[in-house]
């Protein structure tokens, strides 16, 4: 069933402004902030064994939980970030720090290949005993990504050597084997991590893997559900589980089961991303059926018009449809991030552009925001309004989006192409350059654009001789109006579900032109949406617009834009390093002639004023300010 297969981020180079200096940032200054938080937190530490244990830096909490159980986790991310950076611009310290933290892990390693530094130094006697909660198998996954992200970008096989042995003692532990656990994560990821080393070194085992985990998760077909079972066997009343019920993990149905996006977002995301695999590698239409399903109800109800996910902070997660709250959105960076890992996924499976277009707002919206402009700070939760209160950290006590932010960015690269026996897709514009495989050739592919923008699109192609294959340039979904064509020929746009298919024999030296008019345009939300009731919000291409207070003289929360109020973009070469503004005339209610009293008989008069937004993903690097995403109309 899988049609395309993604171009690893380590063959694509990115060339583009936008996209090269959020690497840059990340490679310079990103990697070896974190690499100092990690130590300062006693993360980096916390590898090496054994030594003298210190206490808890992150006391327990009442149900026992500390987030340093998913310490490991905060390593391979590292890792696996960094290696996506240095594949940009080889870098011999930051390699030999990753060198250096694969010696931790080799030795910390038990010879039966269990890894887990929390278990191994403070509960050896607990391993396996609490798959629910304490993220065992979540910090394997993230290793494992690492390690496989470390291959991809150097070459080098030591690490996912360690991992491979991890996987081994996963693999004999956990399956439905005489002797074996039933059990499957808590908090899904490693699924991922397996299908990417099946892909990395064509091992079925880390297939199967993965495939055991999907398909026993949230199963009582003639057993008890397995969180049951572990929290019996820790003496535990299985209903005095703190979040009630197992929708919080998604495995209160088995996945293919599962219609309605409930739970803790960033697993939801993780577990969608994984079936949408597995259903390509098995080509299993139940698990495609169930990918689609869950995609309309997170995009058609549960999503924020930022490509946030998860409005509640209880949850980390999903609430009821329509309930999308501004203020409080908790709309986690590592939701955001994952749901560019789906929807790259579900163009796999199914070249649809509703599927590029989500993934365009989650990265260059919720997920992009999460990273500030000097790559050394971030936003955890994604508000879409803030009355100057909410503001990004240096460091955070569960840095889960830190290292999630910066890997989606230094991987960037490799969500610009899918390829195809005779096909080349092109989802994402921004400057990139690839030599991909293509009807039994090869030809390399130099995109060059000003994207995001501009929407002038040059695409220079180079194969080995003439060769018929069809080129599929992404017409995003917000776009009105794209005209194309080759070697100075226009082309008639007819684009199939988003994409404008060229089927040719190409020749060294062809270009194609394809140019993505981007106008500012009004958004409304469903009805349902309380929140946003007789709201706008705008957009331009694929950025999401907020208006900061230091850009408007009027407070943020008292604008009104005329609904027959024109939006003009203009470029401000000098504002944040270059970006593209938003400007109108609006209203402003006046609250100086208001008088003291909170209410009245009348409205309050209003006056014009200027209105300047920026796009949303640059907000809060100015200091701290009021915000707002969706202004009144
Ligand atoms: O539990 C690991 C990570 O920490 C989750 O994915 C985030 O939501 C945060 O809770
Ligand atoms: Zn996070």
């Amino acid at each position: 069933m899988r049609t395309y297969a993604s171009v690893p981020f380590s063959d694509v180079t990115i060339t583009g402004p936008f996209w090269s200096e959020r690497l840059e940032t990340v490679l310079a200054r990103t990697i070896p902030s974190q690499l100092e938080k990690l130590e300062q937190s006693g993360i980096r530490g916390s590898i090496k064994l054994p030594k003298p244990l210190p206490p808890l830096t992150i006391p327990r909490q009442s149900n026992n939980f500390t987030v340093q159980y998913f310490w490991d986790s905060d390593i391979g991310k590292w890792i696996e970030a960094a290696a996506c950076a240095i594949s940009h611009r080889r870098d011999a310290a930051i390699e030999a720090e990753i060198e250096a933290m694969i010696d931790d892990l080799e030795a910390a390693q038990q010879p039966d290949g269990y890894l887990n530094c929390f278990y191994i130094e403070r509960e050896p006697e607990n391993r396996w005993t609490n798959l629910r909660d304490n993220h065992e198998l979540y910090n394997l996954g993230h290793l494992l990504e690492g390690a496989v992200a470390y291959y991809h970008a150097t070459g080098k096989d030591r690490f996912l050597s360690v991992m491979e042995r991890a996987m081994d003692h996963v693999a004999a532990t956990f399956g439905r084997g005489e002797g074996q656990k039933r059990g499957y994560p808590g908090h899904q990821e490693i699924e991922i991590a397996l299908v990417r080393a099946w892909h990395a070194t064509g091992k079925r085992k880390f297939l199967d893997l993965a495939t055991y985990f999907i398909d026993e998760r949230g199963n009582t077909d003639g057993v008890e559900h397995y969180f049951d079972i572990e929290a019996r066997a820790r003496g535990e009343d299985p209903k005095a589980y703190w979040f009630e019920n197992y929708e919080y993990g998604q495995a209160h149905l088995p996945v293919r089961e599962q219609t309605k996006v409930v739970g803790h977002a960033v697993r939801a995301m993780y577990m969608y991303t994984a079936m949408a695999d597995l259903a390509a590698e098995h080509g299993d239409d139940a698990l495609k059926a169930a990918c689609e399903a869950l995609w309309r109800d997170v995009t058609e109800k549960r999503m924020y018009v930022t490509g946030g996910f998860g409005p509640s902070e209880h949850n980390e997660g999903f609430t009821k449809d329509y309930d999308l709250p501004n203020d409080t959105a908790y709309a986690e960076t590592c939701a955001s991030v994952a749901m560019v890992f789906w929807a790259a996924r579900m163009l796999n499976l199914d070249l649809d552009g509703q599927y590029a277009d989500i993934l365009e707002l989650a990265l260059y919206n919720n997920a992009l925001a999460g990273l500030s402009r000097d790559g050394e700070h971030y936003f955890y939760d994604n508000k879409l309004e803030s009355d100057g209160s909410h503001h990004r950290w240096a460091w955070h006590e569960c840095p889960c989006c830190t290292m999630n932010v910066s890997r989606l960015v230094a991987s960037v690269a490799g969500y610009f192409y899918g390829v195809a026996e005779t096909e080349i897709a092109v989802h994402l514009y921004g400057g990139a350059t690839a030599t991909l495989p293509v009807a039994g050739g090869r030809v390399t592919l130099t995109e060059t654009s000003d994207y995001p923008w501009d929407g002038a699109v040059r695409i220079a192609l180079e194969p080995e001789g003439t060769r018929t294959f069809t080129l599929s340039l992404r017409v995003p979904g917000w776009c009105h109006g794209a005209t194309a064509s080759v070697n100075g020929e226009a082309l008639e746009v007819a684009p199939e579900r988003g994409y404008l298919k060229i089927t040719r024999d190409w020749a060294p030296g062809d270009v194609v032109e394809l140019n993505l008019p981007m106008q500012a345009e009004r958004l409304y939300a469903h009805p349902d949406v309380r929140q946003d009731a007789g709201r706008v919000a705008l957009r331009r291409g694929p950025l999401v617009y907020c208006c900061e207070q230091h850009d408007n003289p009027a407070p943020v929360n008292r604008l009104r834009l005329p609904s027959d109020a024109p939006v003009t973009a203009r470029h401000a070469s000098d504002l944040l390093g270059g970006i593209t503004v938003l400007e109108a005339r609006a209203e402003a209610e006046d609250a100086d002639a208001w008088g003291g009293n909170l209410y009245a008989t009348r409205r309050a008069p209003s006056s014009e004023t200027a209105l300047t937004a920026v796009p949303y993903y640059i907000w809060c690097n100015r200091g701290q300010t009021p915000m707002q995403v969706w202004l009144q109309e």
